[in-house]
């Protein structure tokens, strides 16, 4: 990690700057709530996991013309489906999100061409991060990296959203939500879900076009447990949480740019704010891992 300051207590920060709050200096065991700022996405990985950043960046990570074809394919591919789970967007690619482990795979297989395709095939951005996280995994104890696996079939290594400010909401492109619920809930039961920790949780976003000035991640140091959870309605779903749950929390916020790629903890709460004004056709690459022992498995 680059750019290390002393920790001080902050009510935000931005890219480029370490922040650290309370939390971190009272308990040991936490991460430090901080953005830390990285050459490559897999090394902001094993940081994050590490505990040294909830949230990292790699700026300039995916080449200007890469995002833009990724962009113009994505416009036209006809596979795209429009999500409505909350959040009206446009979809490619298949996600795990309230669906059983069974019905998410078989719905992958389904997607990977396209996805392929529209992300510039074989060797893609996304896969060229996985084949750098198993070599960077090296020098953490890391001896395999694959897909999460649930009736010999493999999870995708990436999805595509695009989204746009919400409808009738000015400030939010996506609410507040965490990836965690989401994973451990019921309908996962006796697969590889749930061998996943909530700490050992990351999401990688991969930022293929961002209007500058909006559409900033803010990530919220606020991990909800179970009992937050189910007394917010959230268990299960890990969305959507009130805004007024996290009014009082500190928060990271990643203006996040067109290239970058961005990896954070996805236990903690986060939301997309969309700033000064609406934006429109925000569009990213996603997946999630998580470390289990000596593996690292990652999945949409
Ligand atoms: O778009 C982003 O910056 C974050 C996306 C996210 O949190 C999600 O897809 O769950």
């Amino acid at each position: 990690m680059t750019d290390q300051t002393q920790a001080t207590v902050m009510k935000s920060c931005s890219r480029n700057n370490i922040c650290s709050q309370q939390n971190f200096l009272t308990n040991p065991n936490s991460p430090r709530f901080a953005l830390g700022t990285y050459n490559r996405p897999a090394e902001a990985v094993f940081s994050v996991l590490d505990g040294e950043a909830v949230a990292g960046i790699t700026g300039d990570a995916i080449p200007a013309l890469a995002c833009n074809q990724i962009y113009e394919r994505f416009k036209c591919a006809p596979e795209r489906e429009i999500l409505s789970d909350g959040v009206e967007r446009s979809l490619l690619g298949a996600t795990h999100y309230k669906k059983t482990p069974g019905e998410y795979v078989r719905e992958v297989s389904k997607h990977s061409q396209a996805v392929r395709r529209v992300l510039g095939g074989e060797r893609d951005v996304v896969q060229e991060f996985i084949s750098d996280l198993s070599l960077e995994g090296r020098l953490h104890g890391i001896h395999l990296v694959r897909p999460l696996n649930h009736d010999g079939l493999p999870s995708a290594h990436a999805r595509l959203f695009m989204c746009d400010t919400i409808a009738g909401n000015e400030n939010l492109v996506l609410p507040h939500h965490e990836d965690y619920s989401q994973v451990s809930a019921p309908l996962n039961a006796g697969s590889e879900f749930h061998l996943i920790k909530a700490n050992a949780l990351i999401a990688v976003n991969f930022y293929f076009r961002v209007e500058p000035g909006l559409g900033a991640l803010h990530v919220f140091n606020f991990k909800p447990s179970r009992a937050d959870r189910q007394s917010l309605g959230v268990d299960d779903y890990g969305f959507p949480y009130p805004e007024e749950c996290v009014a009082g929390s500190d928060r990271l916020v990643i203006g996040v740019r067109t290239g970058d790629v961005a990896v954070i903890r996805g236990a903690y709460v986060h939301a997309v704010v969309s700033g000064e004004h609406a934006t429109k056709d925000r569009l990213i690459a996603n997946l999630f891992l998580a470390r289990i022992g000596s593996t690292i498995v990652y999945w949409t």
